[in-house]
């Protein structure tokens, strides 16, 4: 960060805030005011350069959304005029007329500097402009653009106003390039609605990989057409024995296509040997003997496997990979491999070997949680680490010996991104195997230096998994999301940060996720903004 971030709301002492970039608008000055302007740099994730200017800008009823000739730039213009019309009640016209004021959104390839995702956002008197050199660079603009507005904006009835955004050069570029959240469908259902709810929330913190695991013990989600009765038999059920459910093809595309027109893609994962008793259920011929088996309904892991020495299951593996793979435009297919403890590790291996060569072979970058160290893992793997403080040191070499072969990581260490862990020992939702979670705990780590042995480079990214055991509806879910969320978005996007300064930024978001209607854990290790 290049230059201090006012984390403190302007009047409210004994935040070391001084108001910088909040400007002497008529908004800026009161702490209660709905309308308030959060200081340039005031966002989550933190940008890597922040140059406040005196006083601000403001959206008026007048303020075009100037996006030039690209289409790729209109769609990011229709998507900011969608957010800020409702609130706003202005008219933001989105018009390829060039002119010098309005907010601006500019695609230059000339910007190399910006990168895949990069962005600059230039907010003056006269108007605010974002420039990328790719679309995704521009979308992540307007979600600082969005955060830098007053937290009514994000309301959906018209609000007073007026719509100020500080003055000043915000220059912003991802640390990593996989910033993923995880959701178990498969525990208990989400809809095709929940979920892309969630996905707006994860765009918001410039999140870019929606990892659904799609099949576990105790559901399969997804429909496979060769094997229809993974969800007409796999699907029925849920934790606790609820009703269940999964997506058709359909859906399911439908989900792809929405998290693209907010910049994630989505990965897939079918969990393979282990977490199948949804999958040999339905298909008595997985089982060694052909014998029939249940839809298990209870928590417990590790006591299910595909038959790694029948033909059939390969089979079944090709056959739902092909089809999973059609379904994915993205680059990784993710195949589970982890908790297979009724899978011998000889067979493990085998399994794992012959399943990342059917991922291979239908065009996809294989990912598998860590566990992939008891196999050989194919070219270009990626591994998911979800060990924690107290993961063995055997363990911790497995993966190193995977960093080794060439295999990229994910970072997910479940003592800090497991977002289904309890916060504290009261709370009544989630897990603690790995230990409670409060939001600080969360923040508290650097992907880079994260694992001894491990260099920067390795590290492909991070990613906060929502597992649901026992979560089952929205509000669940975001309460377990929200504030932690944040902090893994910002050790993905941000390099450095200090929790002291961290929780300033995250106190200034409570205004919008009350905004937002969206469910969140009022952490006391958090200084909230009043809202
Ligand atoms: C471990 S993390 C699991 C999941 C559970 C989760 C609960 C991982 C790869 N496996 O099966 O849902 O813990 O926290």
């Amino acid at each position: 960060m290049s230059c201090s971030i006012d984390g403190g709301g302007r009047g409210r002492g004994g935040r070391g805030g001084d108001g910088q970039g909040s400007g002497d608008g008529p908004a800026a000055g009161g702490g209660e005011s709905p309308a308030r302007t959060p200081a340039l740099g005031r966002v989550v994730p933190a940008p890597s350069s922040v140059e406040p200017a005196a006083g601000v800008h403001t959206l008026t009823a007048d303020t075009a959304i100037r996006v030039g000739e690209s289409d790729d730039a209109r769609a990011v213009g229709e998507y900011l005029a969608g957010l800020l019309r409702p609130s706003t009640g202005h008219p933001l016209p989105v018009t390829s007329e060039d002119g010098a004021d309005g907010v601006r959104l500019r695609l230059d390839a000339a910007e190399s500097a910006l990168g895949a995702e990069g962005y600059r956002l230039e907010s003056s008197d006269a108007s605010v402009t974002l420039t990328a050199r790719e679309p995704a660079g521009l979308f992540h603009a307007v979600q600082t653009l969005r955060q830098l507005l007053p937290a009514a904006v994000e309301k959906d009835t018209a609000q007073p106003g007026p719509w100020t955004v500080p003055r000043g050069t915000i220059t912003d570029v991802p640390a990593y390039a996989y910033r993923g959240a995880m959701v178990d469908v498969a525990r208990h259902f989400f809809t095709v609605e929940q979920i892309k709810r969630y996905v707006d929330q994860l765009a918001l913190y410039k999140i870019n990989k929606l990892h659904l695991h799609l099949t576990d013990d105790q559901g399969w989600r997804i429909a496979v057409d060769s094997w229809p009765k993974l969800t007409s038999v796999g699907a029925v059920t849920a934790v606790g024995g609820g009703s269940g459910g999964f997506y058709t093809k359909d859906d399911y595309r439908e989900i792809v296509r929405y998290a693209a027109s907010r910049h994630l893609e989505v990965i897939p994962e079918i969990d393979f040997p282990g977490h199948t008793a949804a999958a040999l259920a339905s298909y008595p011929e997985l089982n060694p003997e052909g014998e029939t088996s249940e839809i298990h309904t209870g928590v417990e892991v590790g006591f299910s496997s595909l038959t790694v020495g029948k033909d059939i299951t390969y089979d079944f593996v090709d056959d739902v990979i092909r089809e999973i793979a059609e379904l994915t435009p993205g680059e990784y297919l993710h195949i589970g491999g982890d908790e297979a403890d009724a899978t011998s590790q000889e067979d493990y291996a085998v399994f794992m070997e012959k399943a990342q060569a059917v991922v291979a072979k239908y065009g996809k970058t294989v990912v598998a949680w860590h566990q992939l160290a008891g196999a050989r893992p194919a070219p270009g793997a990626v591994a998911q680490y979800w060990g924690y403080d107290d993961t063995s040191a055997a363990e911790r070499a497995g993966v190193l010996g995977l960093v080794g072969q060439g295999v990229r990581l994910i970072l997910s260490p479940a003592d800090r991104t497991y977002l289904d862990h309890k916060y504290t020992a009261e709370e009544e939702l989630g897990l603690k195997w790995a230990g409670l979670v409060e939001v600080d705990r969360s923040y508290d780590w650097d992907p880079a230096a994260y694992l001894d042995g491990v260099p920067r480079e390795a590290v492909l990214g991070v990613e906060a998994p929502v597992w649901t055991e026992t979560l089952e509806t929205t509000e669940q879910l975001e309460y377990m999301a929200f504030p932690r969320l944040l902090s893994t978005a910002e050790r993905g996007w941000s390099s450095g940060g200090e929790w002291d300064e961290f929780r300033l930024r995250l106190a200034g978001q409570a205004g919008r996720w009350e905004a937002m209607g969206i469910t969140y854990y009022k952490s006391p290790t958090v200084p909230w903004d009043e809202v």
